[in-house]
């Protein structure tokens, strides 16, 4: 059995601050797990190395359910984004150390392929609804078969997911937070005319996905759910802040459009209530922040049992260690629904080579055994850490709000 001999945390930032647990042991195999909490990614380096890493030291690598809950339960403390990236990134390494071992591909230890291949999609952006058009319609050319769409709002300086590049969007855009200004009223109106004018655009036969970034009231999105039934949406995403999940049973009275949540939370508490009664139609908990490919897997058996399916949180500040291991998890579980794909720059993919892939909006983890990433070290050291902050939101009259 493999013997845990060492475990140290790589901070990097190849265009971005991402968090890398590697763990080694005397088999001379090591496994790579994703810490990286956006904004907050030197917390969960601390949690990592002065209050995890002692703990691993001369424990089996095997025993992955064991270790998962000695750092649960042995916490005290239990959940939250700062503990479960720690608990993450220590399962997603014993995975793939495993599958390492196994000479296996980590799908294969998860129950083997359940499907042929992963569907993602991709982030369309744009100032205005006629850019956002023109940059879902390059998507819809590369083969995408889900696109999520987001454009400016007239009135407003910012608006979530409108970068100023078009391909790559790097919320965390300061050394200090940026406030930006928004406004529910000119926002909600411009939603659907950029869902009419990309299905005149686009046609019937691709996805279409919105994120409303938990800036809206239950009655709100009810309207926005209602505005884009027309429009058919795979899902409306984070409409609402979900601390309280019963919140959602308003939205659901109203509107019979998909509702997605859950790239920000931790554990299944996070989202029972929200699954057991069917509040929502897809789960948005990541291997990263929700504990690891293990305790993923419990959200996603739970969610299954209440026809919720998953949609995996796959933004850029998710490093391509997470984003490996969520398609082995993809690719395996039942109730798959889609996977979030914001591609990472050159740079990042040169400091993590990995051997997924793409292919005419589909993805596939690859066939070497683990996880199939690595961090090129020597390249990660050249990239230093640089505090960025996720920028705030205030309305118009300067309340704070939700960013
Ligand atoms: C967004 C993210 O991808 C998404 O759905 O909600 O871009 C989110 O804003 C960032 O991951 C925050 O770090
Ligand atoms: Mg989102």
């Amino acid at each position: 059995m493999p013997i845990i001999t060492s475990a140290k945390v790589i901070v990097t930032s190849p265009g971005r601050n991402f968090v890398t647990l590697k763990i080694e042991t005397d088999e001379g195999i090591y496994g790579l797990g994703d810490a990286t909490l956006n904004g907050r990614e030197l917390a969960v380096a601390s949690y990592l190395t002065d209050h995890v890493t002692p703990c691993l030291i001369g424990r089996d690598a095997h025993r992955i359910e064991d270790i998962w809950q000695f750092l649960y339960k042995g916490a005290y403390w239990r959940r939250g984004p700062v503990t479960m990236s720690a608990i993450a990134a220590v399962d997603t390494a014993l995975w793939d150390i495993k599958g390492k071992v196994a000479g296996l591909p980590v799908y294969q230890l998860l129950g083997g392929a359940a499907r042929e291949g992963v569907m993602v999609y991709g982030h369309a952006n744009g100032a205005t609804i006629e850019e956002t058009i023109e940059a879902a319609l390059i998507y819809q050319s590369e083969g995408y078969k889900a696109i999520r769409i987001q454009s400016g709002v007239p009135g407003l300086a910012s608006t979530y997911g409108v970068s100023k590049d078009r391909y790559f969007y790097e919320p965390a855009d300061a050394d200090l937070p940026t406030e930006n200004v928004w406004s529910t009223e000119k926002y909600l109106r411009s939603v659907p005319p950029l869902f009419e004018k990309a299905r005149e655009a686009l046609g019937w036969d691709v996805h279409l996905l919105h994120d409303a970034h938990h800036r809206l009231t239950p009655i709100e999105a009810a309207r926005l759910g209602k505005d884009l039934e027309p429009f058919r949406p795979f899902w409306l995403e984070d409409a609402v802040p979900a601390e309280n999940q019963a919140n959602f049973r308003l939205i659901r009275q109203h509107t019979t459009t998909p509702l997605a949540v859950g790239e920000i939370f931790s554990s299944v508490w996070d989202c029972k209530q929200l699954i057991e009664e069917q509040l929502i139609d897809y789960i948005r908990a990541t291997v990263v922040h929700a504990g690891g490919i293990t305790h993923l897997r419990r959200i996603a058996s739970f969610a299954d049992m209440h026809n919720v399916r998953t949609g995996c949180h796959g933004a850029t500040d998710l490093s391509p260690v997470c984003m490996a291991a969520a398609l082995h998890f993809d690719l395996s579980v039942p109730n798959f629904g889609v996977q979030e794909y914001m591609r990472h720059t050159p740079e990042t993919d040169a400091a993590f080579p990995h051997a997924y892939t793409f292919d005419r909006g589909m993805m596939h983890p690859g066939d070497k055994p683990g996880l199939g990433v690595e961090i090129d070290e020597d390249l990660a050291a050249k990239y230093e850490y640089k505090r960025a902050f996720l920028p705030v939101n205030r309305l118009e009259d300067g309340t704070m709000f939700n960013w």
